[in-house]
């Protein structure tokens, strides 16, 4: 097959792109107004069909959702045959085909792809692409997925439209359409998987209260599927779950607003049961946070920290109760978001090694690949826990000294398929913490009290130019503008355990300023201060 430039101009034509109009393929994705994504939608579908020639045929995922944004905004992102994210190579590629404006460019474009690449076009014995599509509950999804299709089709690529999804299950489907041993690639599939692996481990603990929880659905995605998981075990009660509302998506609810406001959620807000433990999907349902109101009705956060300082501090007491050889290294990996107290309780209570990336899931995902258990978490919610073939091996193969030691070996083995493996998931991650805590016998409190956070602030700046804001050292350092650092530097230091850093968004254009100290008074002003100096060097 050569290029079908006749098939490729008709799309083309029927998708176009308003010149003064910029892209730029970022954290996650491509991600704006969806009233600007049109083209780009139907650039992504086709580049997602190339990677798809390119990987012999390979399914690779679509996946339209702007997870947190507001209700008007948009987005489209690629995933990788095991479910991974695009690879960071083909992300300038995207830019690039997402950003030219004539046809003969656009052509051009492909050309350079395909060469650069390597693809075989001519080799298509096994097809021209498989793409799997799939959307959130937003009103321009339907629009921008049909687009995406196009992309596809303007290759004569075949595709499954899977309709509104979680970005997990997407991930998790788009995995399971190449690697049979991972699940059945539906979405039934995906919950079968899940409520086995629940119901056998209680089962292995001979827990018989079933898993109990509340949760806001932010009116997304999240709350419709987390309906389908049903199990005389699982006692899920979902609130914000107006999905047919695309309105109300992420207002005044979602893991993003209850961590960013650090309150608790429309729904909740009025009459929160104390000491009962409540969670937040975000609008795609890839990031949880859980929280509390203790007795005087204080609000008590349990975020990403937590939740990695709880899953780690689970799988790391399983194993320790394994007396044989069991040599398997175990690392959780941050960004500079995480709170300083939970990084100090990782390295001095559970003497666990923590690792920084940069901000963004694909940075966090790769690093924790580099250990046989990695636990990664932004504090934002978004994480999982990441298991190695060695892990698999070394506890298939151990031989259990007594029936104690069965039930933590099955369990470890079990965790693997309840954890996604491809990407962090509210559903997943929401049951693998209701289930450390019931296994462990934890109450919410108990969970909290392992660390007190930092009280902290995070805002927001806009600048003239954010790309003039250039970091090191995962984010946590400022190399330009020069001189900056040092001020943020000799700023920190006047508080006691002070500590912020400066970065650009990823998704927005602005500048986040990140501070904690010892007080919320203290914090606070730390923030201000340093968002001084920014300002003067802006
Ligand atoms: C994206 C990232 C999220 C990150 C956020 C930071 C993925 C799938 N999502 O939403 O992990 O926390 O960007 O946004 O990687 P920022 O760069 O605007 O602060
Ligand atoms: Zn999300």
């Amino acid at each position: 097959m050569s290029l079908p430039i006749e098939q490729l101009k008709t799309y083309f034509n029927k998708h176009p792109k308003d010149p003064s109009n910029k892209y730029a393929y970022g954290t996650a994705g491509f991600r704006m107004n969806a009233t600007k994504l049109d083209s780009v939608a139907f650039r992504v579908g086709l580049l997602a069909t190339l990677r798809s020639i390119k990987l012999q045929n390979q399914t690779i995922g679509v996946m339209i959702t702007a997870s947190h944004n507001p209700p008007e905004d948009n987005g489209v992102k690629i995933v990788e045959p095991m479910g991974e994210m695009l690879p960071q190579a083909w992300e300038p590629l995207a830019t690039k085909l997402a950003n030219v404006d004539s046809f003969d460019e656009f052509i051009e474009t492909l050309k350079e792809i395909i060469k650069s690449e390597k693809i075989d076009l001519s080799d298509n014995a096994k097809g021209n692409g498989n793409v799997i599509l799939a959307r959130d509950t937003r009103e321009s999804g339907p629009a921008l997925l049909s687009a995406a299709v196009d992309g596809v089709l303007a290759l004569g690529g075949s595709y499954k439209d899977e309709g509104e999804l979680t970005t997990p299950q997407l991930h998790y489907l788009t995995r399971s359409s190449n690697d049979k041993s991972f699940g059945q690639a539906t979405e039934t599939g995906y919950y079968t998987k899940l409520v086995k692996t629940i119901e056998e481990i209680l089962k292995i603990w001979s827990i018989e209260k079933p898993l109990q929880i509340t949760v806001d659905g932010a009116n997304g995605v999240g709350a419709e599927k987390l309906e389908n998981i049903k199990s005389s075990m699982i006692q899920a009660t979902v609130i914000n779950d107006q999905c047919d509302k695309p309105h109300m998506l992420n207002v005044d609810c979602g893991a993003d607003y209850v961590k960013t406001n650090q309150k608790l959620p429309a729904g909740i807000s009025t009459n929160p049961v104390p000491l009962k433990l409540y969670s937040s999907f975000d609008g795609d349902a890839d990031r949880v946070v859980l929280y509390y109101v203790d007795q005087d009705l204080k609000f008590k956060l349990l975020d990403g920290d937590k939740i990695a300082t709880l899953l780690a501090g689970f799988i790391s007491g399983l194993l320790n109760q394994l007396k044989g050889d069991v040599d398997l290294k175990l690392g959780i990996v941050q960004t500079a978001y995480a709170n300083g107290s939970s990084t100090k309780f990782i390295e001095s209570t559970l003497n666990v090694p923590v690792a920084f990336t940069s901000t963004g899931v694909k940075h966090l995902h790769h690093k924790a690949q580099e250990y046989d258990i990695g636990v990664y978490f932004e504090a934002n919610g978004h994480g999982t826990v990441l298991f190695s073939t060695n892990y698999i091996t070394k506890l298939t193969n151990y031989k259990p000294l007594n029936s104690e030691e069965t039930k933590v070996q099955k369990t470890l083995l079990l965790l693997v398929d309840l954890i996604n493996q491809t990407v962090g998931d509210s559903i997943s991650d929401l049951f693998a913490v209701l289930i450390a805590l019931a296994v462990s016998k934890k109450t919410p409190t108990d969970w909290d009290s392992q660390y007190l956070d930092l009280p902290n602030k995070l805002t927001k700046l806009i600048v003239n130019d954010r790309f003039a804001f250039k970091t090191t050292n995962a984010e946590r350092q400022l190399l330009e503008p020069v001189g900056l650092q040092e001020k943020i530097d000799e700023t920190v230091a006047k508080f006691k355990n002070g500590r912020s850093f400066v970065r650009a968004s990823g998704t927005e254009n602005a500048v986040r300023v990140y501070a904690e100290a010892d007080t919320k008074e203290n914090c606070e002003l730390l923030n201000s201060e340093v968002s001084e100096w920014v300002k003067k060097f802006s």
